[in-house]
C-alpha cells in the first residue's frame, strides 16, 4: 500500500477532501484501469482530470499531492493514495462486494499485479511510439525541468527512487525518440506475457478461472493499448482477442476503452505514417 505521509504532501487542501477522489486522464492507461474497476464496483467517485499531454501533471500543484507526478491518485476522505494497483488492492479492502479480488488470494494477486506494473514503461514505449507519436519530444525540457524541482521528491518520508527513473525514461526519449530496437525489444516481452496469457484462457474464461477479476481489468486495459499500436492479436493470440473482445463489450469496459479507440482510428494512418513503421514490421510479428 503507497499511501502517502503527511510530509510528503504540499497542496495541502485536498487533506479535506471527503468520500472518494480520484485524479486522472482519459487517455491513461492506469487511470483507465482504476475507472474500470470503480465501474464494476459501482463505487462513487469525483473526478479531477490531469492534462498529461499539456504536462500539468508536472506542474507544482500535481507534484504537491503526488510527488511522483503519476496519474492516478486516489484521495479517500483526506488520505493520499498512489499506485493504481496498490489503490485498487486498497479499495478492496474497504469496498469487498463485489469481489474483484478472489478471498484467500490477495498475495498472489499483490504479486501478478507488481508484475504487470513492472511492464509499464514497455507500454509506455510501444504507446509512444504507434499510438501517440508527437514529433518533437514527448516532454519539453521546461515541463521537465518543472517536473526535476516541483514536490518534495519523498514517497512515504524517504527520497523517491521512482521519480528519477521517470526523470531517465523522459530525457532518454528526447535524445533518440523511441528507437526500432527499444519498441521491438518492449513488443517482445508482451508476446512472451501474451502468449502464457492465451494458453490460460483457452481453458478458462478469466484469468483466475471462472471468475472475472482485477487480472482481467489490468491485462485488458494492456491489450487494448497495444491492439491501437497495431499489436496483432487475433493471428498471434486468439483466445486473448476473443476475451479482449467479451471484455470490451461489457458497459463497465466500454465506457473506457471505447471512447479511445474511436479517437486513435481517426488519427491512426497519420500516426503510423509519422511512426514509419508498422509494430508488427519493427517487431517482426
Ligand atoms: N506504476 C504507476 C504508473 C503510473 C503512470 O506511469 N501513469 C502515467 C499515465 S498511464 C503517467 O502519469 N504518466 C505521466 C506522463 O505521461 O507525463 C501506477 O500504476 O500508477
Amino acid at each position: 500500500m503507497v499511501q502517502l505521509l503527511d510530509s510528503d504532501i504540499r497542496t495541502r487542501d485536498v487533506l479535506g477532501w471527503k468520500d472518494v477522489h480520484v485524479l486522472h486522464f482519459a487517455g491513461s492507461s492506469c487511470s483507465q484501469k482504476l475507472r474500470v474497476y470503480l465501474n464494476l464496483k459501482g463505487i462513487p467517485w469525483q473526478s479531477h482530470p490531469v492534462d498529461l499531454p499539456k504536462n500539468e501533471n508536472m506542474q507544482p500543484w500535481f507534484l504537491g499531492i503526488n510527488p511522483r507526478g503519476l496519474v492516478p491518485v486516489l484521495v479517500h476522505d483526506g488520505a493520499v493514495h498512489i499506485e493504481s494497483n496498490d489503490i485498487i488492492q486498497y479499495l478492496e479492502r474497504k469496498f469487498p462486494a463485489p469481489r474483484l479480488i478472489p478471498e484467500g488470494y490477495q498475495t498472489e494477486v499483490a504479486a501478478l499485479l507488481k508484475h504487470e506494473d513492472d511492464l509499464h514503461l514497455d507500454l509506455r514505449t510501444l504507446s509512444f511510439r504507434f499510438v501517440f507519436a508527437p514529433p518533437g519530444p514527448p516532454k519539453p525540457a521546461a515541463a521537465l525541468e518543472s517536473y526535476i524541482a516541483g514536490g518534495t521528491g519523498t514517497v512515504r518520508g524517504a527520497v523517491d527512487h521512482e521519480k528519477q527513473i521517470q526523470i531517465e525514461f523522459w530525457q532518454r526519449a528526447a535524445k533518440e525518440g523511441f528507437t526500432d530496437e527499444r519498441a521491438r525489444a518492449s513488443a517482445l516481452k508482451f508476446r512472451a506475457e501474451f502468449d502464457a496469457l492465451d494458453k490460460k484462457l483457452a481453458r478458462q474464461p478469466y484469468l483466475m478461472g471462472e471468475s472475472l477479476s482485477v487480472l482481467d481489468i489490468a491485462w485488458l486495459i494492456y491489450a487494448h493499448r497495444l491492439s491501437l499500436a497495431g499489436y496483432p492479436f487475433a493471428r498471434l493470440h486468439p483466445h486473448v482477442h476473443a476475451w479482449a473482445e467479451k471484455l470490451r463489450a461489457m458497459p463497465e469496459f466500454a465506457k473506457e476503452v471505447g471512447q479511445l479507440r474511436h479517437k486513435a482510428a481517426a488519427h491512426d494512418p497519420a500516426r503510423r505514417a509519422e511512426a514509419g513503421k508498422t509494430l508488427e514490421a519493427v517487431a517482426g510479428f
